[in-house]
């Protein structure tokens, strides 16, 4: 069994209900949560004209290989609507893999963990929720640490229905 690390999140449609479709989906057909984190309403990082989003991070246990689960999460958001337009756009759904295991890979399609990770803060504070003193295989800092020292300054909040 594998242990992996996602980050879900949207900016267009009913967001609730796309990151709840999103999570069971999940469950369905790519293993079991183990945790999830709170809802953050998150400013968009990268193309700042369009929608704030909501974020949410989960930890899963499943049987598949990195490149299997991929493809599974990639099939997810298909189903539930995601037309892939331009780079940072906004969208309906997207399903990203930060963590598998304490693996490092580095394939054209796959890149673990998300090299970006570091430096969001929509990314970093879902993830305190669930894994506040995992290290980060590459940079060797633990969450909390990298939340800590993180330059972003885009708004995360909590978000209530
Ligand atoms: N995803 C992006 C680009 N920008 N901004 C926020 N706040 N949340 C995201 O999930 C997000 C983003 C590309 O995947
Ligand atoms: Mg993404
Ligand atoms: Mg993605």
């Amino acid at each position: 069994m594998n242990t992996a690390i996602l980050l879900i999140g949207g900016n267009l449609g009913d967001r609730t209900r796309n990151l709840q479709q999103a999570v069971q989906e999940i469950a369905t057909t790519a293993g079991e949560v183990i945790k999830t984190s709170a809802l953050y309403q998150t400013a968009p990082w990268g193309t700042v004209d369009q929608p704030d989003y909501l974020n949410q991070a989960l930890e899963i246990r499943t049987p598949l290989d990195a490149l299997t689960l991929l493809h599974t999460l990639l099939e997810i958001e298909r189903k539930i609507g995601r037309i892939r337009q331009e780079k940072w756009g906004a969208r309906v759904i997207d399903i990203d893999l930060i963590f598998f295991n304490d693996d490092i890979i580095s394939l054209p399609e796959l890149k673990v963990p998300h090299p970006r990770t570091q430096l969001r803060r929509f990314v970093l504070i879902p993830l305190l929720d669930i894994i506040p003193d995992y290290v980060h295989p590459v940079l060797h800092q633990t969450i909390s640490k990298l939340a800590a020292i993180c330059q972003d300054t885009l708004p995360v909040h909590l978000y209530r229905d």
